[in-house]
């Protein structure tokens, strides 16, 4: 096993690995930019290696810095979180050149599931269903339109190396279709520095369903079932839960057994998600695979009582996979809202100094967070601050817990999602589990203007 990790990330993430590494009895390194001096995972990592200025470019995506960090603690291994270089293929070839073990799958792997075209492809030939398009790339407008006459509008023009909804372009007929390959191109590779698009039939309001795989090194998959994550705006989730309550037991142990013979196929190895989209009619596609851990893995591990960066730890060392898909059971239901530092009604950032904290807690309650009583939110990251998760014996037992959890957590000094949170939950359509991605733009078309929003507490 590992004697030190380091952590090439911040906040709540950070916070998360540390709880495990401590668990496991292996040490931990916190890297840290000028902006996170005072921060909890700065606090509670057994050492601490300053790696650049506020700005991520400067810090917490410098591949150097990171390794070097690594170097001069001797850590054995590298674990990314999400985000920043989580996906990087180059920090995980540059990890096995030096002998760091990165906690993640294969480069090669990271750089598959990275190219979508790619992917999209190489699920086709392992039997998961995906949309009919085109196959890899279109090389013209030409051919673009040839494939969307195939096909049938509408269709969506995505970019190869895409991912959260940049370089995307939903096309509703011919005429509309060479301005969308050019501006999708054009955006691809500001974005990426790859122009390459390909194009899909375009599924009108699906959900957003993804299934967690866990692979080790010696051949085994399990799947941990899925997360329903429809409830987001502008591809940001806000609100994610485990079972869906779309799926039948029967439907999951099918798309179980499709995620786990895809992920053989690749011979994919540590944490990743199988992402689909899921039609009014409950067909399933493929839409694109995360090769990291990822922000809503708790209410997984709230339904299957595994603990998802452990076993990714274990993995990376080399263990066996200690559960077999018999051994996985999935009880009563989790729900987690990201908690952000924003105005509820315009979305905008509230970065500022939280000046009275106070987490819910009581039965089914977990907070995971890097908020604590007089901390600065930095107006140079991400404004998710905290993450509560609930879990409950049903779904509506989940809801009432996760409603009393926000009404009583205490976060004074700027303004935060969690009116928002708590007007979802109250919410008929999301009661009666009727989700789809136009789930928030719906709902806020129904917000009457004005502060019908509950008073945040
Ligand atoms: C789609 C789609 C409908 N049809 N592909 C958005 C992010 C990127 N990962 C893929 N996305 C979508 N791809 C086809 N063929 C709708 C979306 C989409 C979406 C997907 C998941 C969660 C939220 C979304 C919001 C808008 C659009």
């Amino acid at each position: 096993m590992f004697k030190k990790i380091l952590i090439a990330n911040r906040g709540e993430i950070a916070m998360r690995i540390i709880f495990a590494c401590r668990e496991l009895g292996i040490k931990t390194v916190a890297v840290w930019s000028e902006a996170d001096e005072n921060s909890l995972h700065v606090r509670f990592a057994d050492e601490d290696v300053c790696i650049g200025p506020a700005r991520s470019a400067d810090s917490y995506l410098n591949v150097p810095a990171v390794i070097s960090a690594a170097e001069i603690t001797g850590a054995d291994a590298i674990h990314p979180g999400y985000g920043f270089l989580s996906e990087s293929a180059y920090l995980a070839e540059v990890c096995e050149a030096c002998h760091i073990k990165f906690i993640g799958p294969d480069p090669q792997v990271i750089r598959l599931m990275g190219d979508k075209a790619r992917a999209r492809r190489v699920m086709k030939k392992a039997g998961v269903p995906i949309l009919p398009g085109s196959d890899g790339p279109v090389e013209s407008e030409e051919k673009a339109l040839k494939v969307a006459k195939e096909i049938g509008f509408p269709v969506i023009v995505k970019a190869t190396n895409g991912g959260g909804g940049r370089g995307m372009r939903v096309v509703r007929n011919a005429s509309e279709l060479p301005h969308a390959v050019k501006t999708a191109q054009r955006e691809a590779e500001a974005a990426f520095g790859v122009g390459d698009v390909y194009i899909e039939k375009y599924v009108e309001a699906p959900r957003h369903i993804e299934f967690q795989i866990l692979g080790d090194q010696h051949g085994n998959v399990i799947h941990l079932g899925e997360r329903e994550c429809s409830i987001q705006r502008r591809h940001q989730k806000l609100l994610e839960e485990s079972p869906s309550p779309a799926l039948s037991d029967k439907v999951r142990r099918k798309m179980g057994g499709i995620v786990i013979d895809a992920a053989k196929a690749v011979q994919y190895t540590n944490a990743g998600t199988f992402e689909f989209l899921m039609d009014s009619d409950g067909r399933f596609y493929f839409m694109e695979a995360n090769t990291r851990l990822q922000v809503e893995h708790p209410v997984t591990e709230m339904v299957t009582g595994i603990d998802i960066v452990k076993e990714q730890i274990r993995i990376a060392a080399g263990e066996r996979l200690r559960f077999k898909q018999g051994d996985v059971v999935f009880t009563g239901h989790s729900i987690e809202c990201r908690i952000n530092a924003e105005d509820p009604e315009t979305f905008v950032p509230s970065p500022g100094i939280i000046h009275a904290f106070s987490a819910p807690g009581g039965p089914g309650v977990r907070v995971e967070t890097l908020a604590h009583s007089e901390c600065t939110i930095s107006p140079y990251y991400d404004s998710m601050i905290a993450k509560i998760i609930v879990h409950g014996r049903d779904r509506s037992e989940a809801v009432a817990r996760m409603r009393r959890a926000l009404e009583m957590t205490v976060i004074e000094g700027i303004k935060t999602s969690i009116p928002l949170h708590l007007n979802i939950l109250n919410d008929p359509a999301f009661i009666a589990g009727k989700l789809s991605t136009s789930f928030m733009e719906q709902f806020l078309a129904r917000r009457p203007k004005g502060g019908r929003l509950a008073e945040a507490v």
